[in-house]
């Protein structure tokens, strides 16, 4: 199928499930716009992805957290692209992992003005093309964060319950639009979301997925795909995907704690 008319604009593009999400469209033909601070990594995504699947992409290099080049980005976007099909709004992070009682207040802002601020900035910069278009789709990522509380998780899971009540208000919000609005909450996945959590310590980001085969990044992308590529009067508002031997943000097992099939010889 020709997707090469249709824009996908994807923040956090350069690692995780910015990246997957985007290899996964371009891969299907879509136009891309992929953002993220880390500019070397947007030129080398957007070198590999034009030259594998021969599409266009188009990137930005902006902090999400900056009202002003968050517009100035859209408004480049607006002058380069024309129209956005798709907006991903995946750009977050956690930042430590510690009690309401001694975590600490600048890991606090930077979660909130990244995982809550910044795609607020970003989503009424673009949703007023969709509501023009009369057309659109929002896929915002949440988390299981974003539905059961975890310790010491407080403000991130905080910042995610916010997510998905954006999530719902913006279905309402943009119904009468025919913009279709889908929250994917995915549960453990490794990319470097718990490097960044522990500020770059390996071995601890490493821990959190030993002993299970945790959600990979392009798991993901393939439940994008799928949402994005549903006929036109279908909308998965929300869905909630962990690996299996995850059942939400407090209930998680090991591998090796599966049970085995019975033995039918006893
Ligand atoms: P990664 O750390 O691999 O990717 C995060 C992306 O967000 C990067 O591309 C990063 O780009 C971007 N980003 C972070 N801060 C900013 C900022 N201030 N401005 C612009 N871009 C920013 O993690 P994931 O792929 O796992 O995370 C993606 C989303 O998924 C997040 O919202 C996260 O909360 C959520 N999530 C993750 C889960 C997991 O277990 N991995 C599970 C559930 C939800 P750059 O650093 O270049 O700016
Ligand atoms: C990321 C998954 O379990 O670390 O949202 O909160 S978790």
């Amino acid at each position: 199928m020709n997707n090469s008319n249709k824009v996908i604009f994807i923040t956090g593009a350069t690692s995780g499930f910015g990246k997957a999400i985007a290899t996964k469209f371009a891969a299907n033909g879509y136009t891309l716009v992929i953002a993220g601070r880390r500019k070397e990594r947007l030129e080398q995504l957007q070198a590999y992805l034009e030259g594998k699947y021969n599409t266009k992409v188009h990137y930005f290099a902006f902090d999400i957290r900056h009202r002003k080049a968050v517009n100035e980005a859209v408004q480049s976007l607006k002058e380069k692209v024309g129209h956005v099909d798709i907006l991903v709004n995946n750009a977050g992070l956690a930042a430590g992992l510690s009690g309401i009682h001694d975590g600490n207040i600048d890991d606090w802002e930077t979660m909130i003005d990244t995982n809550v601020k910044g795609l607020l900035y970003i989503t009424r910069a673009i949703a007023p093309m969709m509501v023009n278009q009369s057309a659109g789709h929002i896929i915002n990522i949440g988390s299981t964060a974003a539905k059961v509380v975890y310790k010491n998780g407080n403000v991130y899971c905080a910042t995610k319950f916010a997510v998905d009540a954006l999530n719902q208000a913006m279905r309402i919000d943009l119904l009468h639009y025919g913009i279709k609005v889908t929250a994917i909450h995915p549960g453990m996945a490794e990319t470097e979301f718990s490097l960044v959590r522990f500020s770059g310590d390996e071995d601890r980001a490493k821990n959190v997925y030993n002993g299970f085969k945790p959600l990979q990044a392009e798991d993901i992308a393939d439940i994008a795909w799928y949402c994005a590529s549903l006929p036109p009067h279908v909308c998965i508002n929300e869905l909630t995907v962990t690996c299996l031997t995850q059942a939400t943000s407090v209930y998680s097992i090991k591998s090796a704690d599966l049970i085995p099939p019975a033995n039918t010889k006893d």
